[in-house]
């Protein structure tokens, strides 16, 4: 257990969560999950939670709060420790930061900061904490909590999903999680999106080795009622799981013109191809912009050639 996190919370009457920007199903259940472990655990301390908001807002609700309430106040952050990559600034304006993290970064800023990176979930971290520490847990925490650990597993799908993630899953779900909720949160979805997900599922195109891609100009996004956003990264995988293609790729127009380029491979590394053309990312998950479709076909060539000398090296 770490006693830093309890520490702090103790210290303060008045607590702001926040989290990435963009969130995730961990960001919001981790935030969220947290808020109200600390309410349920001190009722008379304060606890907000801040940021931008997306379809995971059905978690529940950001506060909107002044910037007076950071004044003596301890700003918890979670599932993120990097200054570019957090939702809301303001936590510069608290008296003292704590850090909860899974990721492999170290935090580019002053703050406590507790980091475990073989942790599935940012939300599996916290709840074995608050397990350990004999927290009182209710339904809504736990659901929330529960919401990251299934997210952030793949639904229990990722090879890193070992028997301590499964512990914590069960751990929520005896204190009342509900996990047949969030699985019908998570699967339903707009109408759009989903005639969007057919559409690049009718659409996508193949190279002559085998590259999935597609191709999309900034009127498609119009078309759907989405962000460039959603066609660029939430569409990439429509391409993913089929058999004989180990390479996919999105090139969506963005409005500005420039071209906004997400990568996949099943297989080998191909984050070189987007260093090439100023980007990076994961090995097998990363991305760029380039100036044009011209400059996106020649981008497209380079997989396709990476895949036929593969092909002749074995
Ligand atoms: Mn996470």
């Amino acid at each position: 257990m770490h006693k830093i996190i309890f520490d702090m919370i103790e210290k303060y009457d008045r607590i702001i969560i926040h989290r990435h920007k963009n969130p995730d199903g961990d960001a919001y259940g981790a935030q969220l999950g947290l808020k109200r472990l600390i309410e349920l655990n001190y009722p008379d301390k304060d606890v907000y939670a801040v940021g931008d908001t997306n379809n995971f807002v059905f978690l529940g609700d950001m506060d909107i709060i002044t910037d007076e309430v950071y004044h003596g106040a301890l700003a918890i952050i979670v599932d993120v420790c990097v200054t570019s990559l957090i939702s809301d600034d303001r936590y510069t304006l608290a008296e003292e930061v704590l850090v909860i993290d899974h990721h492999l970064n170290q935090p580019d800023f002053t703050c406590e900061a507790v980091i475990e990176s073989s942790r599935i979930a940012c939300s599996e971290l916290i709840t074995h904490e608050m397990m350990e520490r004999e927290f009182q847990f209710d339904h809504l925490a736990a659901t929330r909590l529960l919401t990251g650990i299934v997210t952030d597993s793949g639904r229990f799908r990722y090879p890193s999903t070992g028997p301590e993630t499964l512990e914590m899953a069960a751990y929520l779900i005896r204190q009342g999680a509900d996990m047949n909720w969030i699985y019908k949160q998570l699967y339903t979805e707009e109408l759009n999106f989903k005639k969007l997900r057919g559409y690049f599922i009718e659409h996508f195109q193949l190279t002559e080795h085998k590259v999935a891609y597609m191709m999309n100009t900034k009127d498609l996004k119009d078309k759907f009622g989405v962000s460039t956003f959603v066609v660029s990264r939430a569409m990439v995988n429509q391409m993913s799981n089929i058999e004989g293609v180990d390479i996919w790729s999105n090139f969506t127009e963005d409005d500005d013109g420039s071209i906004l380029v997400e990568l996949r491979s099943a297989n080998d590394s191909i984050v070189h191809i987007a260093r090439k053309y100023g980007g990076g990312g994961h090995a097998r998950a990363c991305g760029c912009t380039v100036e044009s479709f011209a400059q996106a076909h020649e981008l497209l060539h380079d997989l396709d050639t990476f895949i036929e000398s593969r092909e002749h090296n074995g």
